[in-house]
């Protein structure tokens, strides 16, 4: 492999595979980003121009695609309408990119005889009870919850379908929630570490008892890599750290290391169909591809990312005040 596509490498965990890729091995990376609201060319900010080369485009524009699978040896997917409370608003992105714009890239790695990687949520699972001991493996049936969730199960499905009916070079993995630097403010940890620095309170979805299995996105990165660098052609890997949190503690544990009292946070009204628990059992991975996470430590990758967001208020503070506005008119 030495140029690999990279939808979607604008946003958040695409470009710390982008900034990974370039640190750790001598791949040249192209990335196609139609750069949604969700999306920031400044994430790519400091990458050598002459290894990185940046596409604006849509993932549904079938010519567009076809030409660029031909410029490259390998193609990473990342490209997604990625949160949940949007899709409760409007589900429609969902479908346009996560299925139609999934298919849109099979049908060009199908042309192109390219070796393709799909990234994919744990939360396409559904989800778990509290008190259950159980976690997610790679024969968990599906049982997605929400417009997001779907959209990218029947992603999921087509990488699938384009494996076993057309001999694509498919690989999938399906991730836990994912922290770190280059973050979308709307999603939980930003949105609590921005909201402190502005002095506002932290808003908690419901009692706050719902459980994420947080792993820094840098640790993603090395997993991806891995997986197109030895997984097998046609198997799902779950990418987990063994982080599960309830969300109670994460506001606390933000507060905390921002030096405010614990209990300096709201309520506010939960999410719909708001899942439960989500947790993985990542051993398929570590056993036959022999990955390990690097950031073993929930609370130290935290603060490393609050002092990111500290030092980043240019990155993120022109999203912040509409994500609010779009949250305070849901009570939120
Ligand atoms: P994000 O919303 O931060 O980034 C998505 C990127 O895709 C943005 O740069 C956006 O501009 C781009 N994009 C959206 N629609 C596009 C289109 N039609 N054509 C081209 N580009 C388009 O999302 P993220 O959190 O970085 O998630 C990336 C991927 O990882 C998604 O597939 C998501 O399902 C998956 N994932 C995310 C997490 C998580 O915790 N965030 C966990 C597991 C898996
Ligand atoms: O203000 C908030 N308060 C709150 O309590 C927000 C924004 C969220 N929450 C809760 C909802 C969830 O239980 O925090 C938890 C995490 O919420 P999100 O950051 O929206 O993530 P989640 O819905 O768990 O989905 C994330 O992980 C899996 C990503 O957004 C998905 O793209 C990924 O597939």
């Amino acid at each position: 492999m030495s140029r690999l596509l990279v939808t979607g490498g604008a946003g958040f965990i695409g470009s710390n595979f982008v900034h990974h890729v370039i640190g750790h091995t001598d791949h040249d990376v192209t990335v196609l980003d139609a750069l949604t609201y969700a999306g920031n060319r400044d994430s790519l900010e400091g990458l050598p121009a002459d290894r990185v080369t940046f596409v604006e485009g849509d993932i549904t524009d079938a010519s567009l695609v076809d030409e660029l699978f031909g410029q490259v040896d390998a193609v990473v997917h990342y490209a997604a309408e990625s949160h949940n409370d949007n899709s409760l608003h409007d589900p429609r992105p969902f479908l346009d990119t996560n299925i139609v714009g999934t298919y849109t890239l099979l049908e060009a790695a199908r042309r192109h005889g390219r070796r393709f990687h799909h990234i994919s949520t744990d939360e396409v699972y559904g989800d778990l009870e509290l008190d259950d001991p159980a976690r997610f493996t790679e024969e968990t049936p599906y049982n997605p919850s929400s417009p997001y969730s779907s959209t990218k199960a029947g992603s999921d499905l087509l990488v699938r379908a384009w494996v076993r009916s057309f001999g694509v070079a498919a690989t999938i993995s399906n991730c836990s929630n994912n922290y770190g630097p280059y973050q979308h403010v709307e999603k939980f940890i930003p949105r609590q570490i921005t909201n402190v620095i502005r002095g506002i309170r932290p808003k908690l979805y419901g009692a706050g008892e719902n459980v994420r299995d947080w792993i820094h996105a840098d640790d993603h990165s090395s997993a991806v890599l891995t997986i197109l660098d030895r997984g097998r052609i046609g198997e799902t890997y779950l990418i987990g750290a063994d982080g599960e949190q309830n969300n109670k503690e994460v506001v606390e544990l933000i507060l905390e290391l921002m030096g405010q009292p614990r209990d300096a946070y709201d309520h506010v009204v939960d999410r719909a169909g708001h899942d439960l628990r989500y947790a993985i059992d990542s051993s398929k991975l570590r056993d036959e591809l022999g990955w390990t996470p690097a950031f073993g430590d929930f609370p130290s990758g935290l603060a490393r990312t609050i002092e990111w967001y500290r030092d980043n208020e240019d990155w993120w503070a022109p999203s912040k005040q509409a994500t609010e506005a779009f949250y305070s008119s849901k009570g939120q």
